[in-house]
């Protein structure tokens, strides 16, 4: 039986709390799971559960729980100074040292920080900045964006058309106008017979297909993650990245990587850029930027394409918190840990590594397609036969039975469809990786008995 004040939480939550992406009447009868606190890797429930964390928050919180240097900062911040914007020729301390900083970590030419507060206001300014800079450049039909199938890039009105998972499109009569996707770099379901390297060339050349039947002259940019997360753990071939920009160089056309989840050490490098040597116009952080520990996300503009937008007139946007002092002064103070206790260099040649080697252990079980990842990212595709690569049917909902069986044994990870999707935080150590992957062993036996599959 559950305590008595998480039965008042549940009840109060079931009254007045609209969550996102959730069937609420589902979520009534069952009644919500409340964490009341959290360390290292670990979660806590109302009931005094512990679960580890397999995805970090929501792939955000890189350096963990419970670092005391982040509550710190973020009180000396409050009582300095809690607020003041950046609008009307005004900034402050924090803001300003942490664009340096950014500019510091980020691929060289990418020296200008545009902040709001989560990654989708930063991927809509983005859809707004490719417009105003094709304005200012005297090519003001260039407008469309391309994107992709299965891409996540958040959920504004912008956001949303950018994404490319149709659930989020049907409720809201989306995408706009002039928002347009193609198929993803996605070889395990739609790869057929064709080497991972054949099907990366096919899939850029799927980009330049539909830059051509629109026109280059009509398309303003495109828009990817370099590794796709809620999508299902995505990992483009080899040979995408290289030719995508290759055609967007030739096509005269904006590249944006959306980092948010990627970026600040999660493919074992600082960036999905550094990873795949991707050299973009724009670049979308949030999650990692402050670990999750405030709610900041930026934009970095590269030094081809700032010059027009710094140098032509008013940029005509803007939020209240953009450059919000106690995110910026939280977001430093972990930039800095993510830097000096090496965390990401120990994710790219230890943690990571060994995360790796241990889910690909479990590709030969019977359930499991593909075991795919870098870094602290990974996704196991659970099919029905391994042979032809065929899904299970998705009523029989297998991966989120096993999702649900892996809370039950006390590690929380994701269900794409039937991908398990893991994303833990970055400074998970190897026994605790151990625990992770040997749970989801288990747990894969359990949904086999379960469903009778
Ligand atoms: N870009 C990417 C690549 C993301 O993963 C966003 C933008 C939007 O960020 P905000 O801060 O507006 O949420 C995201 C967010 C999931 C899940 O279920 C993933 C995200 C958010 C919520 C749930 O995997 N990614």
């Amino acid at each position: 039986m559950p305590t008595n004040a998480t039965v008042v939480w549940q009840e109060t939550d079931r009254r007045h709390h609209l969550h996102p992406f959730t069937d609420h009447k589902a979520l009534g009868e069952k009644g919500v799971r409340i964490i009341t606190r959290a360390d290292g890797v670990y979660l806590w429930d109302s009931e005094g559960n512990s679960l580890l964390d397999g995805m970090a928050g929501l792939w955000c919180v890189n350096i963990g729980y419970g670092r005391p240097e982040l509550a710190q900062v973020a009180a000396r911040q409050l009582e300095e100074l809690p607020y003041y914007n950046t609008f009307f020729q005004s900034a402050t301390p924090p803001v300003i040292e942490l664009s340096e900083m950014l500019a510091e970590v980020t691929p060289e030419g990418l020296n200008h920080v545009f902040f709001a507060n989560s990654g989708s206001e930063a991927n809509d300014t983005i859809a707004k900045m490719a417009r105003f800079y094709w304005n200012l450049m005297g090519k003001p039909n260039k407008k469309t964006i391309i994107s992709r199938e299965y891409a996540y890039h958040g959920v504004t009105i912008a956001a949303a058309s950018l994404s490319g998972l149709t659930p989020m499109h049907t409720s809201f009569d989306l995408p706009l106008p002039r928002f347009d996707h193609v198929a993803a770099p996605y070889w395990y379901k739609h790869g057929g017979d064709s080497s991972p390297d054949d099907f990366g060339i096919k899939a850029a050349k799927a980009v330049e297909d539909r830059i051509l039947e629109i026109g280059a002259d009509q398309v303003a940019a495109f828009i990817g993650e370099p590794i796709m997360g809620a999508g299902g753990a995505i990992f483009p071939p080899a040979t995408y990245w290289g030719e995508i920009q290759r055609i967007c160089r030739e096509h005269d056309i904006l590249l944006i990587v959306d980092e948010v989840i990627c970026g600040f050490g999660r493919t074992g490098e600082w960036f999905g850029c550094d990873t795949f040597d991707i050299d973009p116009d724009f670049m979308t952080m949030a999650k990692g930027l402050s670990s999750g520990y405030m709610p900041i996300s930026g934009l970095m503009v590269h030094d081809r394409i700032a010059e027009p937008i710094v140098n032509c007139g008013e940029l005509v946007h803007g939020f209240t918190y953009s450059g919000h002092p106690v995110a910026a002064a939280v977001a430093m103070e972990n930039v800095r840990i993510l830097r000096d206790e090496k965390i990401v260099e120990t994710v790219g040649n230890n943690t990571g590594p060994y995360l790796q080697a241990r889910l690909r252990e479990l590709a030969n079980h019977r359930l499991v397609g593909e075991v795919r990842g870098i870094g602290m990212i990974a996704g196991i595709e659970l099919v029905e036969d391994k042979a032809s690569r065929k899904s299970y049917d998705p009523g029989r909902k297998v991966g989120q039975t096993c999702r649900d069986l892996c809370t039950d044994n006390g590690v929380v990870v994701r269900a794409v469809r039937d991908v398990i999707v893991l994303s833990p935080p970055l400074i998970i150590s190897r026994d605790e990786i151990d625990i992770l992957v040997d749970t989801i062993a288990q747990t894969l036996d359990e949904t086999v008995k379960t469903l009778s599959l």
